[in-house]
């Protein structure tokens, strides 16, 4: 009787430490918006990281996500995020130099020389830098996310050269830096939002856009392009960003679980490029398109080329904030 009513009393008593569960969760609906569709790696990065705030909050924090710019593009989205109407965006930086100006770094044309070392600089302290400058507009940034090495797709002619580009209707992000980098290498460079690009390269109203292999591929622009170059001119960050405003009504462990599975997303959607990068290539050259790679020695010369636009755009971006990043690298590649 006695053994009895000792266990009842240390079941009783177990049941009541671990209720209520989840206790410092609340049911939350995250709507994360995305300018991709649902089978770019962001899917995978996405159901990563529900899977581990599923087992952190007991199922109690929700992501949602919208697809092909349901919720309006990268900017549009960001700036919800900012008056707290809207939770989460995953967005590339590009389009927000207008609120960051310091994000332009990023887009400065050959920066990076490989994924590895573009991880080293945003998951470290540089990254976390940035991370300060987003947090003072209103955006806090849970983490880097890929969206990866950048190359050429047009439907007038393969591109050899940068003398090829002459004249070419170039889409570019909304941002100052890559409109330059383009024209300056004799394009006809237009600013456009992502979610327009589908229906200007269809209509011919421009010929020709940039985007990792992945994004042509899911975002089926091989559909309305024939010649893809691999340029690799850019190495384009998206962020994990989500609204200030709402975050600081979360408690302190719903914070910590975001910023904790958001890497954990992170992670995912990393490996995820990696692999589909080359299946996306292969399938573009299956459905037709010309591919064909730079040269060395033209990939040199429109480095070279391209130095003036570092120059033009230092003191809108921070010269601490570009000496920092080429500093940064030159450490990171022991020379
Ligand atoms: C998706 C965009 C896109 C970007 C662009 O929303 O605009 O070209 O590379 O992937 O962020």
């Amino acid at each position: 009787m006695r053994q009895l009513l000792l266990a009842t009393t240390a079941l009783a008593f177990a049941v009541s430490a671990s209720a209520p569960a989840f206790a410092e969760f609340n049911e939350r609906n995250i709507r994360v918006s995305n300018g991709i569709n649902a089978d770019h790696p962001v899917g995978n990065g996405i159901n990563a990281m529900q899977t581990c705030l599923d087992e952190k909050s007991g199922g109690k924090l929700k992501l949602t996500a919208f697809w092909g710019g349901a919720l309006g593009g990268d900017l549009q989205a960001t700036q919800a995020l900012r008056s707290g109407v809207q939770e989460a965006v995953v967005t590339s930086s590009s389009p927000l130099v207008g609120i960051v100006p310091a994000l332009g770094v990023f887009d400065l044309p050959f920066l990076f020389a490989n994924s590895e070392e573009a991880y080293k600089v945003l998951d470290g302290k540089f990254g976390d830098m940035m991370n300060e400058k987003l947090d003072a507009a209103g955006l806090v940034n849970l983490a880097y996310w890929e969206n990866g090495f950048r190359n050429l797709s047009n439907s007038v002619r393969p591109v050899n050269k940068w003398e090829d580009l002459q004249g070419m209707k170039v889409r570019v992000m909304q941002n100052n830096i890559f409109l330059d980098t383009f024209q300056n290498l004799g394009a006809n460079a237009t600013p456009m939002a992502f979610g327009e690009v589908f229906s200007a390269l269809e209509t011919k109203a421009i010929d020709a856009q940039e985007n990792p292999y992945v994004t042509i591929d899911t975002s089926k622009f091989f559909e309305v392009q024939k010649y893809v170059t691999e340029t690799n001119h850019a190495y384009t960050p998206f962020l994990f960003l989500f609204s200030k405003a709402i975050f600081n009504t979360y408690t302190p462990e719903e914070q910590t679980a975001l910023r904790e599975c958001a890497i954990v997303g992170r992670d995912e959607e990393r490996k995820v490029i990696q692999e589909l990068n080359k299946k996306s290539l292969e399938k573009i050259k299956a459905e037709g398109l010309e591919v064909n790679a730079l040269s060395p020695e033209e990939q040199e010369r429109i480095r070279e080329k391209s130095m003036v636009v570092y120059e033009k755009h230092k003191a809108e971006i921070g010269a601490d904030v570009v000496d920092g990043i080429l500093a940064e690298l030159k450490q990171i590649r022991g020379k």
